[in-house]
């Protein structure tokens, strides 16, 4: 790995599955017989909020009750002892990589630990329910939403990560079965600027046609393995 300067690490689902919580995959549909698809967009939070509050305020709870795994804790100590450019791009919602000790993360979907005011737009840290319509902390107003990217919202800090692509010599993408964009894209991307790209998934998806190397198994095995040799190289 010669010549190996900056690193994008692209997350999904499966690097927190480990940890415990269901990656979309499984879940979906599973919960109250609704697709993801239909819950977590601007249509179906108009439609019914309160549904949409209870999904958000359920993983908001549970996510409170897991640990990060051994994964999260390999991206961790990259992120302590990389002396070269590192981005964590997570499409999770989930704090597990801040909890591990990661600082240079992206959440291009937003987080469940954030609520969002749409009147005044300003973010809060938020742990508790968000049924009940609280009162903003800043404006009063009591439409408090949760801050994550819905399906057809545009998603965070692109202009961020589009510009750590480009200076990227290798792009890894970990427990991701690259279902949404525009996420699923980053490796095309990548490869486009001249980066050598890299998957570790529990299983071959449609998107592991696009990378150099693919690697299945378990993020809590994978991750920490190539996090030894990248630190080692
Ligand atoms: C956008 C936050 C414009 C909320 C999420 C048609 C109609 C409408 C829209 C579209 C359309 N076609 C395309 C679109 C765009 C749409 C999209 O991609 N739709 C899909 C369904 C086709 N995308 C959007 O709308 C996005 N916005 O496009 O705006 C734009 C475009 C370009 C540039 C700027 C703006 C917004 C999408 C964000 C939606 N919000 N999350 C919430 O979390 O509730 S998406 C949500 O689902 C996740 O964040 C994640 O992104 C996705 C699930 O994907 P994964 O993380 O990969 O999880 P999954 O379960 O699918 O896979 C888990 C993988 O792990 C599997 O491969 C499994 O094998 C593996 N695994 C399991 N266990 C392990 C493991 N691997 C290792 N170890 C293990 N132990």
């Amino acid at each position: 790995m010669a010549e190996l300067r900056n690193i994008v690490v692209l997350t999904g689902a499966g690097i927190s599955a480990e940890s415990g919580i269901d990656t979309f995959r499984d879940a979906g549909g599973l919960w109250e017989k609704h697709r993801v698809e239909d819950v977590a967009t601007p249509q179906g939070y108009e439609r019914d909020p309160a549904l949409v509050q209870r999904f958000y305020d359920a993983r908001r709870e549970a996510v409170q009750k897991v640990s990060p795994n051994p994964a999260h804790e390999a991206l961790a100590r990259l992120d302590r002892e990389w002396e070269g450019g590192l981005l964590i791009v997570t499409q999770n919602v989930d704090d597990l990589h801040e909890r591990a000790g990661a600082s240079r993360v992206v959440h291009m979907h937003g987080e469940l630990l954030s609520a969002l005011c749409p009147i005044c737009e300003r973010r809060h840290r938020w742990t508790g329910p968000l049924i009940e319509r609280p009162e903003c902390p800043s404006c009063e107003a009591r439409s408090l939403r949760p801050d994550v990217v819905w399906f057809g919202e545009m998603p965070y800090q692109m202009d961020r990560i589009y510009a750590a692509l480009r200076r990227a010599d290798l792009f890894v993408s970990i427990g991701t079965s690259g279902a949404v964009y525009p996420a699923a894209g980053f490796v095309r991307d990548a490869r486009e600027y001249g980066a050598r790209t890299l998957e570790l998934n529990l299983e071959r998806g449609e998107g592991s046609y696009w990378f150099d190397e693919s690697q299945q198994g378990r993020a809590g095995e994978l991750v920490p393995a190539w996090v030894d040799e990248v630190l080692r190289s």
